[in-house]
């Protein structure tokens, strides 16, 4: 925590008081005093010292002013980012991470679902083949893995519900405040249910999360002059819905594409807070994503966005063999690649849903940040490979 130090130089004597002065900004030390109750301090007390050690002398001059308004540009603090993290700015973020990942663990755990852990290196793409880092596995290609989309529906078979709290690894060719090369994705997969009782439940979590920490990092959010909001329902519109309303807006969208920035940005003028677009278009989502009955050019699709931000993204999944192994072909993958995991459906593969959701984005929205890298201890960026 934060304790004031006050050394009188009447009450704590000429050697002492010497050595306090020779301390350096950042330096950690041990203090041997006396607490007093003085109500303008913070939390009410202070230290007057008796004994001062240095612990690890701070020999150089840090760029980084704890309490400063101005900062050194992001790129500088990351170069010293464990030195940046002290700022109570900083702190304050990744107090809000810690509860919010507690909120969402303790969610699933409560509500039934079981934790697992899947494996990061990989043999075959799952979420389109160009975002790969591929690796060398003995005398093998191999990639770190883009999702556990594959794991996870799998462990369905087997435990039913599942969630997996893990690092994603992306090869992000774009630059923006919102995309890391590696990131922390919330999955969630459980059998005999659709997209509809999935999205019910990320917006349970959401709204517990956000519940949470408004009232256990009141302080925290006061100090980022930020209060993260929750609408009365989280709207859901079709993706054909979504271009009648861009439309009108005079933004004209190709049905079957994707959503540009440019479009996200209007839509999030109607709409600043968390909304879901359900039932994309089938060919722009994965292969694992189910049609929907009855129109096979629309999927059981959804995501969640925050006004222009994507945070998460889910859908009914196809559980026939026979349908994945098409809709691999016609995605252009093969299915001999996947064929470890196709041949686990001829074994009575349930009905089953889920969504990913990406931490550090939802963290965003639950503290105001615009840049993903300030959610992130030590970003990974096309620019950045250290700290
Ligand atoms: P998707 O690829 O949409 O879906 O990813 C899920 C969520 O992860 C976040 N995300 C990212 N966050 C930071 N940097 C990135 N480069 C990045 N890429 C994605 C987003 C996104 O909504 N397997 C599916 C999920 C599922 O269907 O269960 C998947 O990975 O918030």
């Amino acid at each position: 925590g934060l304790i004031q130090v006050t050394a009188k130089r009447d009450e704590v004597g000429e050697e002492l008081y010497k050595k306090i002065q020779t301390l350096t900004p950042h330096t950690s030390i041990g203090v041997k005093g006396v607490l007093k109750a003085i109500p303008k301090a913070p939390n009410g007390v202070e230290v007057r010292p008796r004994e001062v050690k240095v612990l690890g002398y701070a020999s150089v001059n840090s760029p980084i002013q704890l309490y400063a308004r101005k900062l050194p540009s992001l790129d500088k603090r990351l170069e010293i980012r464990a030195v940046d993290l002290r700022r109570p700015t900083a702190q304050a973020i990744f107090r809000i991470r810690q509860e919010a990942l507690k909120a969402i663990r303790e969610h699933l755990l409560r509500n039934g679902y079981h934790e697992i852990h899947t494996p990061k290196i990989i043999s075959s793409a799952t979420e389109g083949g160009a975002a790969l880092f591929p690796l060398l596995y003995y005398n093998k290609e191999a990639f770190l893995t883009q999702s556990p989309q594959l794991y996870k529906e799998q462990l369905v078979m087997a435990f039913e519900k599942v969630f997996e709290i893990g690092p994603a690894f992306r090869a992000e060719q774009s630059r923006t405040l919102e995309h890391l090369s590696e990131f922390i994705s919330v999955d969630v997969e459980e059998a005999y249910v659709d997209y509809r009782d999935v999205m019910n439940r990320l917006e349970a979590i959401v709204r517990e999360v956000v519940g949470v920490v408004k009232s256990r990092c009141a302080k925290e959010l006061a100090m980022l002059q930020y209060e993260p909001q929750l609408p009365d329902t989280f709207k859901k519109f079709t993706y054909d819905e979504v271009l009648e309303i861009l439309a009108e807006h005079g933004h004209k969208v190709e049905w079957g594409e994707d959503l540009s920035s440019a479009a996200l940005a209007k839509l999030a003028e109607v709409n600043p807070s968390y909304y879901f677009i359900i039932d994309w278009p089938t060919q722009s989502k994965p292969f694992y994503i189910s049609q929907k009955k009855g129109d096979p050019k629309l999927s059981e699709s959804f995501d969640l966005i925050f006004g222009s931000l994507e945070i998460a993204s889910g859908g009914t999944r196809v559980s026939s063999r026979r349908v994945l192994e098409k809709r691999l072909k016609e995605k252009g993958l093969n299915p001999k690649s996947f064929a470890y995991h196709l041949k686990v459906f001829d074994y009575g593969m349930p009905p089953h849903a889920g969504f990913g959701l990406g931490f550090e984005r939802f963290l965003m929205t639950l503290t105001g940040q615009k840049n993903i890298r300030e959610v992130t201890y030590f970003p990974r960026d096309q620019r950045h490979l250290t700290p």
